[in-house]
């Protein structure tokens, strides 16, 4: 891919010429995605410091009819921040100064490339917890996370990602800056631009900074892995554990043959006695009151088998490894079909148990890995052994949730991956509505061209 010796000249007089890149081997980094299975190409790396430069950078961009894509930490996979067809890709990851942390009302603004494993260490240092945690969290960017609303393993408590942007500043695609980080919690001033920002996937402006939300940080966390006797019992053990236990943090799901590859890849001895064909890790916040009411819920919820409980952080870190392990141990086998799917409670369990069956037909060669977060009926289904093109086998995943209800982005967003298939959720109008958007705040549609609107 070429770009004109003048547009570089300018973009070096922007941000330096050191921050802009554009030798073959440093830029590969940045052109392919995490997974493996998207994997693009730039004529350039643009690195700003501040979000002047993000807006001077927009604007020779769009002199010049360059299409830009955005991209935090690179840990995103579904190749939404991955340049798929030459465009200039526009690194965040400098702009990651943390500021005006407020004890009082918990809240700090976070430049977007600050990594979100930083932002829950400045939280916790002034006495809070930022709401929002994931296994990538020591790469993923704040504005990444935020530009996906991504959602992770505290949904249940918190919220997703978008539930934490009380304020934000984005670079648009008309090249205009919006700014709005006062931080007030009540703010009822019209069209909601964090809202609309937050899961728009670096196509309708560039998000600078964030004004966050904290909550208050855990007390005295128990974590237990469940093992149980089917996927039905365990998803019906995380609605007892919903009702019957105030402090749940997260409760994660996972089955026998995800737990076999974990163990194998990353070496880990099995946590239970006996291998279980479905996991439930639970986290409850509270100390010995929440874990005398997750005790009295597990005794009394159907299919429990065994159970290992940790009181202290080592232990605790332990046990989230079972779970946090599966994305790197599948990756150990090649670049995997990534679908994030989320079903109804009531079909989660049916699913589970008929889409490896119906891959398997496509694809005879394929594995299907299952696992997820049991209380959002957000699951991971994860296939390898397929090429990266083979799209047959996303249309059976996708079509098959649709049937049941569900939606076929839980949470890392439609980007590349997912857009052919966005009208198995949003109608005609909802689509309408969303081009119109696109067209008023990207004109020249050089916002992340190749993600989730097909044009
Ligand atoms: C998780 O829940 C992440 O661990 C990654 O959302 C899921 O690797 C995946 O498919
Ligand atoms: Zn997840």
């Amino acid at each position: 891919v070429t770009i004109e010796p003048r547009v570089l000249r300018q973009f070096a007089e922007t941000v330096g010429p050191s921050h802009v890149l554009t030798d073959a081997d440093v830029v590969a980094g940045y052109a392919a995605d995490f997974t493996g299975r998207f994997v693009g190409a730039t004529p350039a790396v643009v690195r700003p410091a501040d979000t002047e430069q993000v807006a001077s950078v927009v604007a020779v961009c769009r002199s010049a009819g360059l299409p830009i894509v955005p991209q935090g930490g690179n840990t995103g996979l579904v190749g939404g921040g991955v340049p798929l067809a030459g465009e200039v890709l526009l690194s965040l990851r400098r702009i990651d100064e943390i500021s005006d942390v407020d004890e009082v009302s918990g809240q700090l603004t976070a430049g977007a490339g600050a990594s979100l494993a930083t932002v829950q260490q400045r939280a916790a240092a002034a006495g809070w917890r930022y709401g929002v945690d994931m296994a990538s969290r020591d790469s993923a960017t704040i504005g990444g996370t935020v530009a996906t609303n991504a959602g992770g393993l505290r949904v249940l408590r918190h919220g997703d990602t978008r539930a934490q942007v009380l304020g934000i500043e984005a670079v648009l695609g008309t090249g205009s800056t919006v700014s709005h980080l006062g931080g007030l919690i009540k703010d009822n001033t019209g069209y909601h631009l964090p809202s609309l920002l937050c899961g728009s996937e670096g196509t309708l402006g560039i998000v600078t900074a964030v004004r966050l939300r904290l909550v208050a940080p855990a007390v005295d966390p128990v974590v237990a892995l469940v093992g149980l006797g089917s996927v039905a019992e365990a998803v019906t053990t995380a609605g007892h554990l919903r009702r019957q236990v105030h402090g749940c943090e997260a409760i994660e799901l996972f089955v026998a043959e995800g737990l076999e590859l974990v163990c194998r890849v990353a070496e880990l001895p099995l946590p239970t006695a006996r291998m279980h064909p479905a996991y439930l890790l639970v986290e409850v916040s509270g100390g010995e009151g929440a874990s005398t009411a997750l005790a009295a819920a597990l005794d009394a919820a159907p299919g429990v088998g065994e159970t290992a409980v940790a009181t202290d952080a080592a232990r605790a870190a332990q046990l989230w490894r079972y779970r946090e392990a599966h994305t790197e141990a599948i990756n150990s086998l090649g670049p995997p079909h990534k679908l994030d799917v989320t079903l109804p409670a009531s079909a989660l369990a049916e699913f589970m148990g008929v889409v490896g069956a119906a891959v398997h037909a496509v694809a005879p060669g394929s594995r299907t890995w299952l696992f997820g977060h049991a209380a959002d009926g957000n699951v991971h289904v994860n296939v390898t052994g397929v090429p990266p093109d083979r799209d047959d086998v996303d249309d059976v995943v996708f079509e098959l949730v649709s049937g049941y209800g569900g939606s076929i982005s839980a949470e890392h967003g439609i980007g590349t991956a997912k857009r052919a298939w966005l009208h198995l959720n949003r109608s005609a109008a909802e689509l309408d509505a969303f081009r119109g958007i696109k067209k008023a705040l990207d004109p020249d549609a050089i916002l992340n061209p190749n993600v989730l609107l097909s044009v």
